[in-house]
């Protein structure tokens, strides 16, 4: 309905000016736009061997990958699956990807058969990328002339990934891209329901690391002198964008780290001398307790920011103690907003003072405004609704789906976040509470839709809801309410998820109940449950 009063709307910006972004470049011409700067200079340094990769080198290489892309007949368009932990061969492919005008799809080489199936089908992937331990994975995909290589030892019948590494750069040839085209296809299940494809553009990533890498005073700054650990996985999107994409724009060097592990993360700081830490909050919650720490020099390290995940005010004043030398802040992320919303001015060139607990300011070229959830109507300073946030960085919709996009992505641009929080007179954002489903665990996304199905699906089971635990080490921790239909136990059904699902996926605890309690349309009342959930906690 058509309010007759004009509403005012209170829209929140940067405290950085407006730069020009060159929006109408494709993905890599971008990245590369300075790169003759560094060409000698290791844009990545594998930290498992120690092999640095130059800007020439990962360069050419971006172009061969193309070149062999196209002689394996992946097409502009064409989904190219990147199923890999942090290796060089993930960040060579990417960019071998966007500059053959093609789409990566990430997702975690720990997902399970079915979760991998899901994203490969629905994306209509027509190459996968992975490690031979994992190739078994892909028994399910409904494409049978799907090809797969592997990075290592390619088992039986299948490539090796030199056939695009090491292709024929003549090979190449000239590729229009228009901005607008989908460059990475990650993903999330956003503010409700199952995993969806986040379509982002050459336009939106390229947005995104402009705003945090471009301009006087860039507000995520790198220094070309920078080293960048990322332990972050490369298939989320934060060390997708914030780690990888805008060291390379920058021009700064990144070491690739596997898998966390807190003695091998504090030597290659050291060694390495690591100048950035991007963490999630259980990591930094390692970092605060571990005795280990003061066994290592870290005076390198001049920031730690943190994000996906709120950061406690105790834990960011345990880490200040054991890294002294550094600024410790936080970004704010959301892989349908391209990803960053508000990044904290602390890590600015020329850094502006910031309040402890904030995740950070809205980023430049972009608007904010916080909602009332109930009504719509517009909130000022300080006054706590749904953050919502507009620009070019904002994603184009789910792929297939427009439904879902609606719900989220209104079509003057506003993208609902689903996130609670408040701008303060200093600009600032807090996040104070979350109206969407989606739990987070360690940073990464469970989306209790899709428990809730596979849960409804074990012939014991009558009805079921997934709710959020609070945790101390793992943030939130998934918690099923449950109705029997016949005799089955906690156990049981802890099995029977575990078995289809992704570790962090997984059910902490079981909760036998009469009825789940659901609104008259028949949605689950969330709320309800979690204040059920906190009561039997306290107790
Ligand atoms: C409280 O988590 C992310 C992206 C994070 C990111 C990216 C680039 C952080 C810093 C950066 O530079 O994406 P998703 O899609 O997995 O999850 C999004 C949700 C948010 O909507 C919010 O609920 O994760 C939560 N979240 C946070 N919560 C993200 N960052 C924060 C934060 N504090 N700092």
């Amino acid at each position: 309905a058509e309010s007759h009063h004009v509403q005012k709307e209170y829209i929140f910006r940067s405290k950085l000016p407006d730069i020009d972004i060159p929006t109408h470049l494709s993905l890599t011409e971008y990245l590369f736009e300075r790169s003759s700067q560094f060409s000698e200079k290791p844009l990545m340094i594998d930290g498992k061997t120690g092999s640095k990769y130059t800007y020439a080198d990962v360069e050419a290489s971006s172009r061969k990958v193309a070149a062999g892309l196209v002689k394996l007949g992946i097409e502009k368009g064409d989904v190219v699956m990147l199923l890999l932990p942090n290796c060089p061969e993930f960040v060579l492919v990417f960019l071998g990807v966007a500059a053959r005008g093609a789409i990566a799809t990430t997702a975690n080489p720990f997902c399970t058969h079915r979760e991998i199936a899901k994203q490969a089908n629905a994306s209509r992937a027509k190459l996968v990328i992975t490690q031979s331990a994992y190739v078994d994975k892909l028994s399910e995909l409904e494409d049978k002339k799907i090809i797969v290589l592997t990075t290592d030892q390619p088992p039986k019948g299948y490539q090796h990934v030199s056939v695009l590494t090491e292709a024929n750069e003549s090979d190449f040839p000239k590729i229009e891209i228009d901005p607008d085209e989908t460059v990475a296809l990650p993903y999330s299940s956003g503010t409700t329901g199952l995993p969806k494809g986040v379509m982002l553009s050459h336009k939106n990533l390229l947005t995104s690391i402009a705003q945090q890498e471009d301009g006087e005073n860039p507000n995520w700054y790198f220094a070309p002198e920078d080293v960048i650990l990322c332990v972050l996985p490369l298939f989320h999107i934060y060390a997708l964008n914030s780690i990888f994409l805008c060291c390379v724009r920058a021009g700064a060097t990144f070491v690739i780290m596997e898998r966390f592990e807190i003695v091998k993360l504090l030597e290659l700081c050291q060694n390495h001398r690591v100048t950035i830490a991007p963490f999630v909050p259980p990591i930094v919650l390692q970092i605060a307790k571990s005795p280990l720490v003061s066994n290592y020099d870290l005076s390198s390290i001049r920031g730690v920011i943190s994000g996906a995940a709120p950061l406690g005010k105790d834990l960011e004043d345990s880490v200040k103690e054991r890294i002294p030398t550094a600024v410790i802040a936080q970004g704010y992320g959301m892989t349908e907003a391209g990803p960053v919303l508000a990044m904290s001015l602390a890590f600015a060139k020329y850094p502006l003072p910031v309040k402890p607990g904030s995740c950070g300011t809205i980023v430049r070229n972009a608007e904010a405004k916080i909602v009332d959830p109930e009504t719509g109507v517009s909130l000022s300073y300080n006054q706590p609704g749904e953050i919502c946030i507009r620009g070019s960085q904002v994603m184009k919709g789910y792929l297939n789906d427009p439904e879902s996009t609606s719900l989220t992505l209104e079509k003057d641009g506003w993208l609902h976040t689903g996130d609670i929080g408040y701008i303060d007179q200093d600009e600032e954002v807090f996040i104070v509470d979350r109206v969407k489903e989606i739990i987070k665990h360690k940073g990464f996304q469970v989306p209790p839709a899709e428990l809730e199905a596979i849960l409804v699906s074990h012939p014991s089971i009558a009805d079921a809801a997934v709710v959020p635990q609070m945790d101390e080490k793992a943030g939130e921790l998934p918690v099923a309410f449950v109705v029997r239909s016949s005799d089955t136990s906690e156990e049981e059904i802890k099995d029977f998820v575990a078995k289809q699902v992704v570790f962090y996926k997984r059910i902490h605890r079981v909760i036998f109940t009469e009825a789940i309690p659901k609104s008259p349309a028949g949605k689950i009342l969330r709320k309800v449950l979690r204040v059920t959930l906190s009561e039997k906690c306290s107790c």
